[in-house]
C-alpha cells in the first residue's frame, strides 16, 4: 500500500513559505521598484549582483518565531507546508556544510529550517522541502553547457547538489517530501540520467518520501510525462498560479496547485500592485482543487524581519474560519 500518498491525497490545503535574503530588499533597490517577483530581484539589472550577494550579512530576522508561524498555519487549516530551503539565489536557510552562503554566516546564525521543521511537526503539519536546482551563487551552476569547462564545472555542481540533498534529508528525517524547482534549466535537462539515480538514492534515505514531478527535467510550464504518457514523479507539480478546470485536464493523476495571494509575488514584496486575492476567491480555488482530486497550496512571504504581513495574516484567519466549519 502507498500510505504516504494516501495521506497526501487527504491534505486538501497546504501552506507554501518563500523566505530568504530577497525579503530584505522586498522588491526595491535604491528606491526603485522592481515589477518582477521579489525573489528574483537578483536577476534585475536595477540591482548589482554584488549588492545582492552581500545582503545575507544583514539578515537578522528578530521577529522570526517558528512556533507562531506553525500555529498560524494550523489555524489556517493547512495539513502540510512546503518551505524554501534554498531558492535560485543559492542562499541556504540551513547551515549547509557545503557552502558558506548560509544562515550560519548571517548575524542571526541559527538554523531556520531546523526550527520550522520542529515547530510544524509539533503542530502535526507535514513538512516538505522546496529545493531549487538553479543556484546563482555556485560557480559550477550553468544554465547552458557550452564549453568543456562548463561541463567540468557542472559536474562539481551536481555533486554539490547531491551533497546538499543528502544533507537535508539527514538533518531533517521528519521530511515527508521534496518539492523541486528549476528543472526547466537547460543544463539540468542534459543531466537526466544522473537525476534518476539521485531520485532512487533519496527515496532510500526516507522510506515513503514523496517527490513531485518537477524533479524530472521538463520544459518550463509544461507537464511532466514520459514518452509513454506516464506521469514522472509521485504527483503532478505543474499547476503554478493556475488551475485545471476539468478532471480530464489532470488525467487522473495526483496534482498540486501552488498559489500566490497577490498576482506574481512569492517572496516578500513591500509594494503589492494589481489584484490581491480575496478569501472568497481563495476558498473557491481550494474547493475546486479538492473537487478535482488535487491539493491547494497557499503561499506566504514573510518580510526580512520574519514578520508575516498583516494582509496574509487576515486571509489566513478568514480561510481558517471557513475551514473550521467546512473541511
Ligand atoms: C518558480 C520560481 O521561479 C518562483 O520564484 C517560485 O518559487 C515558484 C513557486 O516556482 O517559478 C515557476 C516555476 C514553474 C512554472 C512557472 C513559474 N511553470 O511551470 O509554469
Amino acid at each position: 500500500t502507498d500510505q504516504p500518498m494516501q495521506d497526501w491525497r487527504n491534505y486538501g490545503l497546504g501552506q507554501f513559505i518563500h523566505w530568504g535574503v530577497y525579503a530584505i530588499p522586498g522588491g526595491h533597490w535604491n528606491g526603485k521598484y522592481y515589477a518582477g517577483a521579489a525573489e528574483w530581484i537578483r536577476s534585475w539589472e536595477g540591482m548589482p549582483n554584488e549588492a545582492y550577494d552581500n545582503l545575507y550579512k544583514e539578515f537578522n530576522p528578530k521577529n522570526f518565531n517558528a512556533n507562531a508561524w506553525a500555529k498560524q498555519a494550523k489555524e489556517l487549516g493547512a495539513k502540510y507546508v512546503i518551505i524554501t530551503t534554498k531558492h535560485h539565489d543559492g542562499f541556504c536557510l540551513w547551515p549547509s556544510e557545503y557552502t558558506d552562503y548560509t544562515i550560519a554566516n548571517t548575524p542571526y546564525k541559527k538554523d531556520i529550517i531546523g526550527a520550522l521543521v520542529e515547530a510544524y511537526d509539533k503542530q502535526g503539519i507535514d513538512v516538505y522541502l522546496y529545493f531549487s536546482i538553479i543556484d546563482w551563487n555556485h560557480f559550477g551552476y550553468k544554465s547552458k553547457l557550452v564549453t568543456d569547462k562548463d561541463r567540468t564545472d557542472y559536474e562539481v555542481f551536481k555533486e554539490f547538489t547531491r551533497n546538499q540533498l543528502i544533507e537535508l534529508l539527514t538533518r531533517y528525517p521528519e521530511t515527508k517530501g521534496l518539492w523541486f524547482d528549476g528543472t526547466w534549466d537547460a543544463a539540468w535537462k542534459e543531466q537526466a540520467s544522473y537525476v534518476y539515480d539521485l531520485d532512487k538514492e533519496l527515496r532510500e534515505m526516507i522510506p515513503g518520501l514523496i517527490i513531485g514531478s518537477r524533479f524530472r527535467p521538463d520544459d518550463y510550464g509544461n507537464r511532466h510525462f514520459d514518452a509513454n504518457g506516464n506521469m514522472m514523479g509521485d504527483y503532478e507539480q505543474g499547476w503554478e498560479r493556475k488551475m485545471p478546470n476539468t478532471i480530464e485536464e489532470v488525467h487522473g493523476n495526483d496534482w498540486d496547485c501552488v498559489m500566490t495571494i497577490p498576482e506574481n509575488q512569492w517572496g516578500y514584496h513591500s509594494d503589492w500592485r494589481g489584484h490581491v486575492k480575496t478569501s472568497n476567491e481563495l476558498i473557491e480555488m481550494l474547493v475546486k482543487a479538492v473537487a478535482l482530486d488535487g491539493n491547494f497550496v497557499l503561499n506566504f512571504g514573510p518580510d526580512g524581519l520574519g514578520t508575516i504581513r498583516k494582509e496574509e495574516t487576515k486571509l489566513a484567519k478568514q480561510v481558517g474560519e471557513w475551514m473550521k466549519v467546512n473541511s
